[in-house]
């Protein structure tokens, strides 16, 4: 009776590790590199008792809740994006977890999340006018997540947990920089939605950390 339900589609170019972080979600151990490409829609579900839970007294709901993530992995191959409308006019989700690769080009990373806005937009209505209109009433989470930060070591990275030095942070938050007029035209067109940024390696981050991404989303959902 505690349990409650966070929905989250994730969505970024191809390779950018977003059936990782699913991954990383489901507690399944995904050291050994994948190679597989995501072609159709996964529907994951996980029921979590986040960190935070901890904090509470014993006498607290939140000391006992547990919350269902239903997370929707999407394929990022250009071929196959054209099913992100269907999806988010389907699953009608909380939010979506925009997942980005500093190693990928500028170029191409702000052509996907155009296209995730264009797609989003498309699934609260096909006539662009109408969309833009009901876009200013709607409540959504746009979470940009830059991953693959352990890329950013100047040695690759092997060991067991990655910690976000400053330094490393420095380089993701310039690499981010680079699309702050695309997420400013995101925050104009749903004036209340909520926008926020992470930083994470789906591969190396200790569990907490990916954790945190899910705890944002409750702070959000929950807790405004
Ligand atoms: N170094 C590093 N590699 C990562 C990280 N996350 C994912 N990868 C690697 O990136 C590659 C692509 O990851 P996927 O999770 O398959 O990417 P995807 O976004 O699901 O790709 P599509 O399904 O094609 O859309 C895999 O080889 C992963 O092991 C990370 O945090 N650090
Ligand atoms: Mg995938």
């Amino acid at each position: 009776m505690f349990d409650r339900k966070i929905r989250i589609s994730i969505l970024g170019n191809t390779g950018v590790g977003k059936t990782t972080l699913i991954d990383r979600m489901k507690g399944t151990e995904v050291r050994i590199l994948r190679s597989k490409k995501t072609y159709d829609i996964d529907i994951e579900q996980k029921k979590i008792r986040l960190q935070s839970s901890n904090s509470f007294p014993w006498y607290h709901p939140e000391a006992y809740r547990k919350y269902q993530i239903l997370a929707i992995d999407n394929p990022g191959e250009i071929k196959f994006r054209r099913q992100w409308r269907e999806v988010l006019r389907t699953f009608n989700t909380d939010g979506m977890l925009f997942l980005l690769d500093p190693q990928q080009s500028i170029d191409s990373t702000r052509l996907v999340m155009e296209d995730a806005y264009n797609y989003f937009l498309d699934s609260i209505d096909l006539k662009p006018d109408k969309a833009d209109e009901k876009a200013e009433f709607k409540k959504y989470i746009f979470h940009f997540v830059v991953n693959k930060c352990d890329t950013y070591l100047s040695i690759p990275f092997e060991g067991k947990s990655f910690q976000l030095t400053p330094e490393v942070k420095d380089h993701a938050v310039e690499f981010l920089s680079q699309f702050a007029s695309t997420i400013e035209i995101y925050k104009e067109t749903f004036p209340l939605s909520n926008i926020g940024i992470s930083y994470i390696s789906a591969l190396y981050s200790p569990y907490s950390e990916i954790d945190k991404l899910f705890e944002i989303l409750k702070v959000y959902l929950y807790e405004t």
